[in-house]
């Protein structure tokens, strides 16, 4: 099989609203489109594959004409994200309008978050949900053999009826079994990924989700997913026998696992690996040896979800930690010489002007590295989403409505429609961003100073 895999084109702005316009783009962050790395480098065991990221190639749905001409592919697997899903299923569409005979897949956490809306639309053949290394290869086999796809684990096929999308989560789909992504399979020396100090840069990730419960956050699912430090180091080897120079590890908690911190750390100091990376941690989440082993290893920053500069908004999220702690935390890993990114979250339901504006004045007290913000929304999932219902801020399921229907001319997410409180305007909300950004040094700065 000759299979395409595309991550769609980025239609401006993915997050419009939710962070001030132009952001992403002036913070030239073009990050690799890690999952179809990972499926391409197991399915060219078997298959032909030919990878096509739109949005670092600056293609739109208009060049598919051309794509599909000199790809020619059996099948076009696409991935789907929420704040790419319209420019997404888009692609499908023209797919199917151009050549119906191409089989079509959608993969990703859009398609595994909400299945039955993401297959509603009938110009997806198959739906794969979860690591879809497995289930693609078994497609793509069971399809060359003239067969039609039917009764693979996670994959689902249009026109037959389930009573439920289930994830089948188990041993098989971890994450230490397959490849590593082949990151020669895009022009992987183009990628811009933020914070780095030294090009080339790109991501990784070595965990999947996250053990705690913050109020907002539906990072509980997928179970926790942890690889191996052996693993990991392997995969830092390949990537500075690429010749690239930095990593941003994408796990929600780098830091979940503590013995395995240590363990990855010590093992790139004895290996002599020479790379810089950043990571995210919680801000209760260090302990007091971590900082300088860190560095020592070449972690560079540490990116915090501080969320929030006010205690009570704090004990709401359930992030579990004070004003205090942030206060000591940022300056014990400033101390140890590494930089700190914090991400702040405005406009959380109940606050009030004065309420944000404490969080954007103590995101400038704190002297970070670099700052951002972006709107509260109340994710489905999430226990603030649950507490909308209840109070009647929200009627049903919003994003599930989104999927079904989206905005065929504007991949972004529409804010209107996502941000959690009711209290401000979209005009207002924008000012509050707008003053968060202005006040404190951004990724703006830091890449104007790198220039
Ligand atoms: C890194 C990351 C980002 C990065 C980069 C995104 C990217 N395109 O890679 C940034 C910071 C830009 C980002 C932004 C956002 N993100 Co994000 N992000 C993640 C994170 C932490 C890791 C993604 C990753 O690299 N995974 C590693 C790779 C290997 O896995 P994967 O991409 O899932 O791919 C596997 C499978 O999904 C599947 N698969 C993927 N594609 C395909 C295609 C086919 C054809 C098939 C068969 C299979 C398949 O197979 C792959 C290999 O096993 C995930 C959480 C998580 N743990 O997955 C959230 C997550 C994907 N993000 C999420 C959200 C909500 C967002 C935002 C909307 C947040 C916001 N409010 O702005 C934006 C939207 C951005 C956009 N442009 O669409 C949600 C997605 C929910 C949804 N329904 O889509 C997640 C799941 C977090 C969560 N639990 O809420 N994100
Ligand atoms: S906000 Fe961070 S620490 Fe809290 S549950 Fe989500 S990923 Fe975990």
């Amino acid at each position: 099989m000759k299979v395409l895999l595309l991550q769609p084109p980025n239609m401006e702005e993915s997050m419009t609203g939710l962070y001030p316009e132009g952001y992403a783009k002036k913070a030239r962050s073009v990050f690799p489109p890690l999952g179809l790395l990972s499926l391409a480098a197991f399915l060219k065991q078997r298959h032909e594959v030919v990878v096509i990221d739109m949005i670092l190639a600056g293609l739109t749905v208009n060049d598919l004409p051309d794509i599909l001409k000199t790809v020619k592919p059996d099948m076009v697997g696409v991935t789907t994200i929420l704040g790419l899903w319209s420019s997404a299923l888009n692609i499908f569409k023209e797919v199917k309008s151009l050549e119906p005979a191409i089989r079509t897949v959608a993969g990703g956490p859009n398609a595994t978050y909400f299945p039955a809306e993401t297959f509603c639309h009938q110009v997806i053949d198959y739906l794969v949900v979860g690591n879809g290394q497995k289930p693609l290869m078994e497609l793509c086999d069971q399809l060359e053999q003239g067969r039609p796809g039917v009764g693979i684990e996670n994959c689902f096929v249009q026109g037959v009826s389930y009573d439920r999308f289930e994830v089948v989560y188990s041993e098989e789909y971890a994450l230490d079994r397959f490849p590593f992504p082949d990151r020669t399979f895009t022009p992987y020396l183009q990628y811009s990924v933020p914070f780095c100090p030294e090009n080339p840069s790109t991501t990784m990730i070595t965990s999947m989700g996250c053990p705690y419960r913050c109020a907002f956050c539906t990072t509980a699912r997928p179970p926790v997913l942890i690889r191996t430090t052996a693993n990991i180091v392997e995969e830092m080897e390949e990537i500075s026998r690429l010749g690239i120079k930095s990593v941003l590890f994408q796990d929600e908690l780098f830091t979940a696992d503590k013995k395995r911190v240590r363990e990855v750390c010590e093992t790139l100091i004895d290996r002599g690996i020479h790379l810089h990376w950043t990571m995210k941690s919680r801000i209760d989440g260090l302990q007091p040896w971590m900082p300088e082993l860190l560095k020592q290893a070449g972690c560079f920053n540490i990116h915090f979800g501080i969320e929030s500069g006010n205690d009570q908004t704090l004990a709401k999220m359930k992030k579990g930690y004070t004003r205090d702690t942030i206060i000591n935390t940022v300056a014990f890993v400033k101390k140890a010489g590494l930089s700190v990114t914090g991400n702040f979250m405005l406009a959380y339901p109940g606050e009030n002007e004065a309420d944000i504006l404490q969080t954007i004045d103590f995101a400038k007290e704190l002297d970070l590295n670099v700052a951002q913000f972006s709107l509260t929304i109340d994710s489905p999932g999430s226990e603030l989403f649950e507490e909308a219902l209840h109070v009647g801020r929200r009627t049903h399921n919003y994003l599930s409505d989104y999927v079904k229907h989206p905005d065929p001319d504007n991949s972004g997410l529409p804010t209107a429609l996502f941000a959690a409180s009711d209290r401000f305007s979209h005009d207002e909300l924008q000012a509050f961003l707008a003053k968060a950004y202005a006040s404190t040094r951004t990724l703006f700065d830091l890449n104007r100073e790198t220039d």
